[in-house]
């Protein structure tokens, strides 16, 4: 098949493209760099060193024998997604190139709005795209298992079946999310819904879980590597945690830790979206996949953290700093995930097996964590409306500059 991967330089769009090559897939990729951009705005860097996307290309050609087709632009320019699916003709189409961080969309209205825009904007010029240009491919959207929030029920595969007053009906499973950006994918798989249903379009809506790990098979040599983000506003939860107990800072399950989320580790996130790819939804089926393995609370991520740190020579302490973000922090938490398991889905390792590989790399790369500390504690508070002077002051000795939305250079040829 041919993939066309949004967002080819991110944290899940690089082991996508090298999962799908080895699978023998063709992979074109397109992006603008922002990540990196703003990383660097909030005064970090990725863990590990990255080279630029020209250098990826020239490892993926001498270590693996394959060619990536790239395009660099912005999915907020309708002419250039249209062009690209006109030149290219996907089979598949796998939009990971979004804005992916919730913290940083809380910053300030500057952030939530550019958020919103961006996502929402390219999730729709690329609906329009397909329809014009590849209305036969299959569209593989990456949602969120935030979207669905926390309810007091079980949380089903997107749609459930509801008696109301004497009448039955199978609905869009309420959207209760926690952040601009959360709310983001929400407005998204609205979208992607209702294109797939006018125009008899082909989609998956993938929700997500929290993704952890520094690598995945096909990562065999440092050239290699995927981006690790570790500051407050673009690190998760578990990635975090390793960090802190690598650099003797408190490990930070927020308020309670009493917080569950789905995660998965990252090489069967890839799994997963090679299972989607290579199994696609029918013309005029929008499907939707929980993707995540196993829920676990924040407390339990802590306290595993600590323990393998405690066994390599480190000498963690977990703290609770109160919740920067509005959420609950004690809760029931029971989503299903039939879909992928039905398609051949299977954990590859467990998880405290993947936590001691990401120590290894980290304690490898602990130099450049070491730069960095000081961007790791919280800063960026939900119930502020302006959180710049806070994150200014800790990041970088000035309030954050905002970055326009659009990279006019590839700003990747020092390690991200
Ligand atoms: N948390 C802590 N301590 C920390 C960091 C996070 O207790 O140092 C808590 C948060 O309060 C939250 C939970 O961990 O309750 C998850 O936070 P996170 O930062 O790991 O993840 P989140 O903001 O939810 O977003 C991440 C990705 C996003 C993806 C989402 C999947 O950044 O792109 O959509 O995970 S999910 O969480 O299932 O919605």
């Amino acid at each position: 098949m041919k993939v066309l991967i949004t967002g080819i330089d991110g944290y899940s769009g690089w082991p996508l493209a090298l999962h799908l090559l080895r699978r023998g897939h063709e992979v074109v990729g397109i992006d603008n760099f922002v990540t990196r951009k703003r990383v660097k705005e909030v005064g970090s860097w990725s863990a590990t060193p990255i080279g630029s996307f020209a250098k990826r290309q020239e490892a993926v050609d001498r270590l693996l024998g394959k060619k990536i087709t790239f395009y660099k632009g912005d999915m907020t320019k309708f002419p250039f997604v249209v062009d690209v699916l006109r030149r290219e003709k996907p089979d598949t189409i796998v939009h990971l190139a979004e804005q992916r961080s919730a913290p940083y969309s809380m910053i300030d209205v500057d952030h939530a709005v550019r958020t919103q825009v961006e996502n929402i904007t390219g999730t729709l010029h690329l609906l329009y795209a397909i329809r014009e240009a590849t209305p036969e491919s299959h569209l593989v959207k990456m949602g969120t298992m935030g979207e669905y929030g926390t309810p007091n029920v079980d949380i089903p595969e997107g749609f459930f079946e509801i008696d109301y007053n004497g009448k039955h009906d199978r609905l869009p499973f309420p959207r209760q999310a926690g952040s601009w950006y959360h709310w983001s994918k929400v407005f998204d798989s609205g979208d992607v819904m209702f294109a797939t249903k006018i125009w008899n379009l082909k989609s998956t809506d993938v929700m997500q879980g929290i993704i952890y790990g520094t690598r995945t098979p096909e990562i065999t040599d440092d050239a290699l590597l995927t981006r690790f983000d570790f500051d407050e506003t673009w690190g998760t939860a578990l990635n975090r945690f390793a960090v802190e107990a690598v650099l003797g800072l408190p490990i930070t399950p927020y308020g309670k830790g009493g917080q569950v989320r789905g995660f998965i580790a990252l090489e069967d996130s890839m799994q997963s979206l090679r299972l989607a790819v290579e199994n696609p939804a029918k013309s005029g089926e929008y499907r939707v996949f929980n993707q995540f393995d196993a829920a676990y609370t924040i407390n339990d991520l802590a306290e595993l953290t600590h323990r393998v740190a405690r066994d390599l020579g480190l000498n963690p302490r977990i703290e609770h700093p109160p919740d920067p973000r509005v959420e609950a922090e004690q809760h029931y938490y029971n989503p299903i995930h039939e879909n992928l398991p039905a398609l051949g889905y299977k954990r590859s390792r467990n998880l405290e097996e993947v936590l001691r590989e990401i120590f290894k790399d980290l304690i490898r790369f602990r130099r450049r964590l070491e730069k960095r500390r000081h961007v790791v504690m919280p800063t960026v508070d939900w119930r502020q409306g302006d959180n710049t002077a806070s994150l200014g002051a800790r990041h970088s000795g000035g309030p954050a500059a905002p970055t326009p939305p659009t990279a006019s250079e590839d700003p990747s040829r020092t390690p991200a």
